[in-house]
């Protein structure tokens, strides 16, 4: 039988938020709603931007959440309220809907999934859903409250028509979908998202996708800590910038490589044409790319086309504008993360003597690239890092894809509330707008579970 997301009984100690939400919906529609969707959030706890290049991840599913209690209605509607008012409501026609890509209002994250399902149905009219929508993952943070939403809009759809997807087909689809408001991510958040199983932390292939549970260590937890900045990924051209330097880092090193480069879009899929090793890619990285940024002048002598064919085979809407692009850095980043998520698993499974520091290094690693290689990282997410360092982490790193956002943090067990007091001092109390938000931004956290239904 597929793996299809679990139909659940609202859990004991939840039941109050669901009671919540209920009397809402009765409320806003004037009847009780049929079915709850939930889908969490994510820490990753390495491999950062390197999922849309096509290499493994290594993330875990957070308690928080996005929850959609949803009434399924027979004339086509779709009606989003949201419990925070802050986001208004919205209301279209199932068979009609519009994804601007840059306008990323959040009921867009939401009609990505309802879209997305219905184009994967190849349906053209469907049963529409009335909902109420309650987020408690912190967005713009780098925990996936986007994808949180884009998986529970899905879910509902399809738990609204009767559909029946397995988790790793709602993942593939999600993944393709979020694409509507703008940003070219890969498919990790998605991919956690569904397939994330309690009390596990999990390694995302793609390419198929697939996990593999990741056993840490006994003895340690992992703290999340905001910054307190928020980075709206589909409000700028950040992300969709690394990933086209990406693309082109890709296609040039295909073409030194005699390879028929145009339809060559990612790092692991040109590994894999090349049958080498990361070391091997990392060596040619070192051998092909000059360290200054390239312009969009060398670039297109490079792959002997005009910027117009440039556009097409490497470019993306939001992208067309850019001047410079910083190929080695790019390249280098993700060649040397795909290559640290490997060892982080290795060491993982090994579990012999030195595994806590030899993790902990390897997440430090991969804060220092991100900051240095990828420049993702934010000043504030920096100092926080190193925050976190001193107040005795083992390991501490950006999560998600920064510019703001949350640090992860390995911390031994023994140490965490010493850890917790510290970091409290030294980051939040230090500003006054901070110390309000101590509670819902430093919390220790562990491996979650996956999306679910629940019924009334
Ligand atoms: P991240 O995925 O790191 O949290 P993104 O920039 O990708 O950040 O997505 C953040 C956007 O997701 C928000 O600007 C908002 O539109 C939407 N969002 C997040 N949480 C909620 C929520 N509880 N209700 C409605 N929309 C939300
Ligand atoms: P966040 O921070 O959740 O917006 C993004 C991408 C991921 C991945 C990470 C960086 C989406 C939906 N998510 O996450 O695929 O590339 O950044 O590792 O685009
Ligand atoms: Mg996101």
């Amino acid at each position: 039988m597929a793996d299809v997301p679990p139909v659940e009984k609202i859990p004991e100690a939840k039941k109050e938020r669901f009671d919540k939400l209920r009397s809402t919906f009765i409320s806003k529609y004037g009847t009780e709603p049929d079915y709850f969707a939930r889908a969490p959030g994510r820490v990753n706890l390495i491999g950062e931007h390197i999922d849309y290049c096509g290499y493994a991840v290594l993330p875990m599913a957070i308690e928080q959440d996005v929850i959609f209690a949803t009434s399924s209605n027979a004339d086509g509607k779709i009606t989003f309220s949201n419990l925070n008012p802050v986001y208004k409501d919205f209301e279209c026609d199932v068979s009609d809907i519009t994804i601007p890509k840059d306008n990323p209002q959040w009921y867009f994250y939401a009609l990505c999934g309802v879209k997305g399902m219905m184009e994967h149905m190849k349906k053209t009219t469907a049963l529409g859903f009335n909902c109420v929508v309650e987020g408690t993952v912190p967005p713009s943070a780098g925990l996936s409250s986007s994808s949180a939403l884009v998986c529970c809009a899905a879910l509902t759809m399809m738990q609204a028509n009767g559909w029946s997807l397995s988790k790793q087909e709602l993942a593939d689809m999600c993944a393709h979908c979020e694409h509507y408001i703008g940003t070219e991510g890969g498919g990790m958040d998605q991919a956690i998202s569904f397939m994330a199983k309690h009390g596990t932390a999990k390694l995302i292939e793609f390419n198929p996708l697939r996990s593999t549970d990741v056993k840490l260590p006994f003895d340690t937890v992992f703290v999340i800590s905001n910054s307190c900045v928020q980075a709206n990924k589909a409000a700028s051209s950040n992300f969709n910038i690394r990933v086209v330097e990406c693309r082109i880092a890709t296609q040039i090193l295909a073409k030194s490589n005699s390879l028929e480069w145009k339809g060559i879009k990612k790092f692991a899929e040109l590994q894999s044409l090349l049958l080498t090793t990361l070391d091997e890619m990392i060596d040619k990285v070192n051998k092909t790319f000059h360290k200054e940024p390239y312009t969009k002048t060398e670039i297109c002598s490079i792959l002997e086309v005009t910027p117009e064919e440039l556009a097409s085979t490497s470019l993306s809407e939001n992208t067309l504008n850019v001047e410079s692009f910083k190929l080695y850095q790019r390249a280098s980043h993700v060649y040397n993360e795909a290559k640290r998520v490997v060892e982080f698993k290795q060491t993982c499974d090994l579990n012999a003597s030195g595994t806590v520091e030899k993790l902990g290094e390897l997440m430090t690693a991969s804060h220092d690239s991100c900051r240095d290689l990828y420049e993702c990282s934010h000043p504030d997410l920096d100092n926080l890092v190193q925050i976190c360092l001193k107040s005795g982490a083992l390991g501490s790193r950006l999560t998600g894809a920064g510019w703001g956002g949350c640090a992860v943090s390995m911390v031994r067990a023994t140490d965490v509330l010493n850890f917790l007091a510290k970091v409290r001092d030294e980051y939040y109390l230090k500003s006054e707008e901070r110390s309000t938000k101590i509670l819902e931004s430093l919390f220790a956290t562990e491996p979650g579970a996956g999306a679910a239904i629940y019924k009334v």
